[in-house]
C-alpha cells in the first residue's frame, strides 16, 4: 500500500502512546505536515505570479496535490511539487495558501504559507474645488453622513452626545432625531430598504431604525469596532478602523465577505466614514486629509483625493476635530464633505491635480 512517509511516522508515533485503536483516527485528524516554501517573494504586486514548492512527503507516493488560495483551487501537475499561481483577478491583502497532497488510498498531508498581495494600480491623484458652503451644527461630532433624496441623515458620536438626526437639508432644520443611551458612542449611519442602520464604536452593537420616524426597530451585532457605514443597495458596507471592509447581509445581519484595502505600498488602515457612489467605496482616512476611492471587489485604491485646507481653522473660535463625513446627493449629483464639530459643510467637486 502506498502511504506518505510522514503519515506512516505519525501512525508509528501514535503507536508508542499505548492507544492502538485510536492510531488511525488520530493520524487522520492531525494530517501529516507538508513544508510549503515560497520561491517567489512573500510580498508581491497584484498580477505577478506566486511560485511555491512543497516537501516533507514521499513524492513518489503522491497521486495528486493542490493549492487553495481565497477559495480558488490550483492543481499541481502530476508528480510535480512546484506550482505557479497567477494572481490576476485576486483581491489584494494577506492570504494563506493551503497545499494538500493525496496518496492513492486517500490519505492527506497538508501545509500552509502566507503571502501579501499589494495593489498594482497607481491611484489617480485628485484635489477639490469648493462650490458652496452650508452651515453644519458645530455640536455634531460627525460619524455618519448620508442623503436620502432631500433628507440628510447625520449620526454623531461621543458618549452622552451620540444621536442620529433627520435633517431637511434645504431648510437646514432637524425634522426628528433619536438619542443613543449614554453608554454608546455612535458611529456610521446608512439608509437601506426604508431602514436606517447605525454603528457604535466599541460596543459591537448596531441599531436599526425606521428611516421616517427614527423609531428603533432592532439591533445587530458584529465582532469588530464600528467606524464607517454605507451600502451598495444589497449589503451594508462597514469599516472598523483597520484596512478591512466588511460586507453585511441585511437579512441575516451576518458578514458575508471582507476585503482588505491596499495601495501599491501596502495596507491602508483607519478607513473611516464611507460613501458608495457609482460602484466605488469612498472613505476618508482618519487623521489625514485624504479621501480614497476603493474597488469593492479587489480592495485596490483607485483614487486619492487630497482635501488639505478644506476648513480654514484660522478664523474659528471653537474647537474642531478631523475631517469626517462624505455624502453624495444622488438626485442633484452633489458631493458634500464635513468634519467632527465643523461649523461648515462644503459642497465640493473633485478635480485633477
Ligand atoms: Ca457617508
Amino acid at each position: 500500500m502506498k502511504i506518505l512517509k510522514l503519515m506512516a511516522a505519525a501512525i508509528v508515533l501514535a503507536g508508542c502512546s499505548g492507544q492502538p485503536t485510536a492510531h488511525k483516527t488520530a493520524a487522520n485528524a492531525n494530517r501529516a505536515k507538508l513544508n510549503v516554501e515560497l520561491t517567489s517573494d512573500d510580498n508581491i504586486t497584484s498580477g505577478h505570479v506566486i511560485s511555491l514548492t512543497f516537501s516533507g512527503a514521499d513524492t513518489t507516493a503522491i497521486d495528486s496535490a493542490r493549492a487553495t488560495i481565497d477559495g480558488r483551487k490550483f492543481r499541481f501537475a502530476n508528480g510535480s511539487t512546484q506550482i505557479e499561481i497567477p494572481t490576476i483577478g485576486m483581491p489584494v491583502g494577506q492570504k494563506t495558501i493551503r497545499v494538500e497532497a493525496w496518496t492513492g488510498n486517500g490519505e492527506v498531508a497538508e501545509g500552509r504559507a502566507r503571502i501579501c498581495i499589494k495593489s498594482d494600480i497607481e491611484p489617480e491623484r485628485l484635489t477639490y474645488k469648493v462650490k458652496k458652503q452650508v452651515p453644519h451644527n458645530p455640536r455634531y461630532y460627525t460619524q455618519g453622513l448620508e442623503f436620502d433624496g432631500d433628507i440628510l441623515y447625520e449620526g454623531t458620536g461621543l458618549e452622552g452626545r451620540s444621536a442620529v438626526y433627520k435633517i431637511d437639508f434645504e431648510k437646514q432644520s432637524v425634522i426628528t432625531s433619536a438619542d443613543l443611551a449614554n453608554n454608546y458612542f455612535g458611529e456610521g449611519v446608512t439608509i437601506m430598504g426604508g431602514k436606517l442602520y447605525q454603528l457604535t464604536w466599541r460596543s459591537c452593537i448596531g441599531f436599526i431604525y425606521n428611516k421616517q420616524t427614527l423609531n428603533k426597530l432592532g439591533e445587530f451585532n458584529y465582532s469588530t469596532e464600528g467606524w464607517g457605514l454605507t451600502n451598495n443597495g444589497l449589503e451594508l458596507i462597514m469599516s472598523d478602523g483597520t484596512e478591512k471592509i466588511q460586507f453585511i447581509d441585511t437579512t441575516t445581519l451576518q458578514v458575508t465577505r471582507t476585503i482588505e484595502v491596499y495601495d501599491t505600498e501596502g495596507p491602508v488602515n483607519e478607513l473611516n466614514e464611507l460613501e458608495f457612489v457609482d460602484g466605488l467605496i469612498y472613505a476618508n482616512i482618519y487623521c489625514t486629509d485624504n479621501i480614497v476611492a476603493i474597488d469593492p471587489e479587489s480592495g485596490k485604491i483607485l483614487k486619492i483625493i487630497d482635501m488639505r485646507n478644506l476648513l480654514d481653522e484660522s478664523k474659528l473660535t471653537q474647537r474642531v476635530d478631523v475631517l469626517n463625513g462624505i455624502a453624495y446627493q444622488k438626485t442633484t449629483g452633489r458631493w458634500f464633505v464635513t468634519g467632527k464639530l465643523w461649523p461648515t459643510m462644503f459642497q465640493v467637486e473633485f478635480v485633477g491635480k
